[in-house]
């Protein structure tokens, strides 16, 4: 009985060794629920599958392991497998993507999500590996829109002299700044705490993070600016990507391509559905905003934009229809 038991555990012990499973961890902002976990879901659930069960994820929602730069920080480290982030602090890594930060650079999903997928998209993806990190495929936060406690805006008169948090985003506060809001760059998982203490006025992020965030319960007004595209990443490390074969590393690659049309869809989702839930949940929605208006107080900060980045290349994504 004694020996037979041995056996069984010795047996179970083989099995295991044979199957061995590499737990891979991924950290995101906001809940499993959201945009990011169910992007993250499908990716983690792909590669599940996609390496007959040799690898699996565990996640960390709800930025259970920091904010979005000390979650890339622990991707280079190598104590963070994967983040599902938005660029707000990826320029800092990789400067080649702070030209996707320019706020009113696209003009809609479509030109957003066709640049990314394109050449010029594709391209920047290229440039992470000399920064110690994997770009595995552009996800999706989505285009960004003003939350406070104060007052409606409608135009950039109405937002001048609020505190807003912005991101660690040097690009994006340029250009607010313009707006004549003071922009305070905050981790997001500060956001929370800071609108309800009152210690910024608002806060601007996308219809999916407001609603998973529930900011409703401490923002009265939601103005759909729509100022600038947040462009999300799958990020990785050589670390990671080394240890795999290349039929894996294919697989990895393409279970990334199809969390971002998962990701995509929810964006969609929430587009189509949150804003009316936001109001149900008590904010006073501004729906018509003067775009016109937000577009010409950036005329200064797209000069240095153009010196920065090259006006051509500004161009060359415009031009994409
Ligand atoms: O990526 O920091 C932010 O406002 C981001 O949009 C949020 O963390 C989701």
């Amino acid at each position: 009985m004694k020996s037979s038991l041995i056996a069984l555990a010795l047996f179970g012990m083989g099995v295991a060794s044979v199957q061995a499973q590499t737990v891979l961890k991924i950290g995101y902002a906001t809940s499993a629920a959201s945009h990011y976990g169910v992007g993250s879901t499908a990716f983690c659930d792909d590669i599940e599958k996609g390496t007959q069960g040799r690898y699996k994820c565990q996640q960390f929602p709800n930025s259970a392991l920091g904010g979005e730069r000390e979650m890339i920080e622990a991707v280079q480290l190598g104590t963070l497998d994967f983040v599902n982030t938005s660029t707000g602090p990826v320029g800092n890594f990789v400067p080649e993507v702070k030209i996707v930060d320019i706020p009113f650079l696209f003009r809609d999903y479509d030109h957003a999500r066709k640049v990314m997928d394109g050449p010029i998209g594709q391209d920047i993806l290229t440039k992470f590996p000399s920064k110690g990190l994997v770009a595995l495929s552009w996800t999706e936060n989505g285009f960004r829109h003003m939350t406070n406690n104060k007052r409606p805006i409608v135009k950039p008169d109405d937002a001048a002299g609020l505190k807003m948090r912005t991101m660690e985003n040097k690009v994006h506060m340029d250009g607010y700044r313009a707006f004549g809001i003071q922009p305070t760059p905050m981790a997001f998982p500060e956001v929370f705490g800071a609108l309800q203490q009152g210690t910024v006025d608002g806060q601007e992020n996308p219809i999916p993070v407001i609603l998973a965030s529930k900011f409703s319960q401490v923002q009265k007004y939601l103005s759909l600016t729509g100022h600038v595209y947040s462009p999300a990443l799958l990020i990785t490390s050589p670390r990671v990507m080394n240890k795999l074969s290349d039929a894996d590393k294919k697989v990895f690659y393409d279970v990334a391509k199809h969390a971002t049309v998962e990701q995509r869809k929810k964006v969609n989702e929430d587009e189509a559905n949150g804003i009316a839930q936001l109001e149900k949940e008590g904010m006073t929605v501004v729906r018509k905003v003067d775009g016109a208006a937000f577009r010409n107080a950036l005329r200064d900060p797209y000069v240095n934009y153009s010196k920065e980045f090259g006006a051509d290349n500004i161009r060359k994504i415009q031009d994409v229809k």
